[in-house]
Order: C-alpha cells, then structure tokens, then sequence
C-alpha cells in the first residue's frame, strides 16, 4: 500500500499514520518529523527550519524535497509507504509526481482527514500543554490554519478533480477515525 495522508495541522495525520505503518507493515514517512530530527541534532538544514516551523509557515520546498529523494533512495520504501505532510502545496504535489513515476510506484490512494477548525484548535492546544511544540502556539496555530487554507487546501481540490482523493471524516476517537481510514483504504489496496 502506497498511501498520502493529507489534512489541516492537528487532523491526526501523524497519530494515524503511527497506528497504520503497524497494520499495513509499511514505513511511516513523515516530513514534520523529519525535519524536527534536524532541528534536534543541530544540523545546517535543521538550524534553517527551526525558526520557520516555529512561526507556522513551510520550510522551502528544495530542501523538502531533497529530504524526500534521500528518504526514498532507502530499500524500505520499495514495499509501500504512508506519507504524512506531504505533498503541503501544488509545486509540492508536482515534485512528488514526478518522484513516484521515477521510482514506479504512484500512490494507491490520498487521504483526506476531514476536522472543522474548532476541533483542530482544540487539539493543538492540547498538544501544546503537554509537549510545548513552539509550533502549537496559538499564534502559529492560526498561521498554520491560514497556511493550510491558501497553499494546502488547493492540493486536496487537485486531487478530488482528478478523482485521487479519499475524503475519511477525521472527528472522533483514534479507534474510530483508524477503522474509517482501513476501510476507506483496503479496496483501494486490492
Ligand atoms: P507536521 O509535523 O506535519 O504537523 P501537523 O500538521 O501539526 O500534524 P501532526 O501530524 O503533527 O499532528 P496530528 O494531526 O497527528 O508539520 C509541522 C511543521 O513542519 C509545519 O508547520 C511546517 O513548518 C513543517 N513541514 C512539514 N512538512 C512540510 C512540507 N511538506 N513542506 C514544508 N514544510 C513542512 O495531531 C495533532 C494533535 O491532535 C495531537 O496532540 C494528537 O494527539 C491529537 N489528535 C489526533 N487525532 C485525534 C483524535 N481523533 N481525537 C483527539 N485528539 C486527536
């Protein structure tokens, strides 16, 4: 199963993608924890980011796609994979393309978890109490949602009108939102 975890900030597409990397026996890639394991170990590209995630915004999308081929060069990935963060905008959606079709592999299917802000808001919060992400701050929460709005929302709209995307109602308990993805997703694997 090749799978594209698509949603707003704090739609559960990292909490998911945790659950479905075990029931589908596939890597979990995930572009935000990517780059907070540069911001952690200090690197150049990490030292970069930091201050850019912090305020909610996205890193550059050269540096996530070079992120993204280096990732995939690994062997892992031959087997499928659930992709979370990515593709945040059209040039994104584009790179990704024409990745796959290089490696052979186009997703199987693009999922959409569905959240209103409320919720959302809601939930970053909670993180924000129990981890300090600098980026569920309230002030990069909004900007997150605006970012989201004007950059990520026109790459759902492309993959809806070319008939690629799964649209997974994403409220409720992580059992239930997990057992609606699976069955979203399991015919599209057959
Ligand atoms: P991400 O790490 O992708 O962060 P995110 O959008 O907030 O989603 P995340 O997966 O962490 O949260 P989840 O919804 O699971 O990105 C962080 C930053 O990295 C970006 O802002 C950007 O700067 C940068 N970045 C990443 N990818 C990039 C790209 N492609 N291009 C450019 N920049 C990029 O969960 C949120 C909270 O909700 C958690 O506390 C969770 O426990 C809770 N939750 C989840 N599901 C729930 C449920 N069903 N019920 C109750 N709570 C739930």
């Amino acid at each position: 199963m090749r799978l594209v975890l698509l949603g707003a900030p704090g739609s559960g597409k990292g909490t998911q993608a945790a659950r479905l990397k075990d029931a589908l026996k596939v890597p979990h890639i995930s572009t935000g924890d990517l780059l907070r394991a540069e911001v952690a170990a200090g690197t150049p590209l990490g030292l970069q980011a930091k201050e850019v995630m912090a305020r909610g915004d996205l890193v550059s999308d050269e540096i996530l796609l070079g992120m993204l081929e280096e990732r995939f060069s690994r062997d892992d990935t031959r087997g499928g994979f659930i992709l979370d963060g990515y593709p945040r905008n059209l040039a994104q959606a584009a790179a990704l393309d024409a990745l796959l079709q290089r490696l052979g592999q186009p997703f199987d299917a693009a999922v959409q978890l569905e959240v209103d802000n409320e919720v959302l808001i809601e939930r970053l919060a909670g993180r924000a109490e129990a981890e300090g992400r600098a980026d569920d701050r309230p002030e990069s929460v909004r900007k997150r949602l605006q970012v989201y709005d004007e950059q990520t929302a026109p790459v759902i709209d492309f993959y809806r009108e070319h008939g690629q995307l799964t649209v997974v109602d994403g409220v409720g308990s992580l059992d239930e939102v997990f057992k609606r993805i699976l069955a979203a997703i399991v015919p599209a694997a057959i």
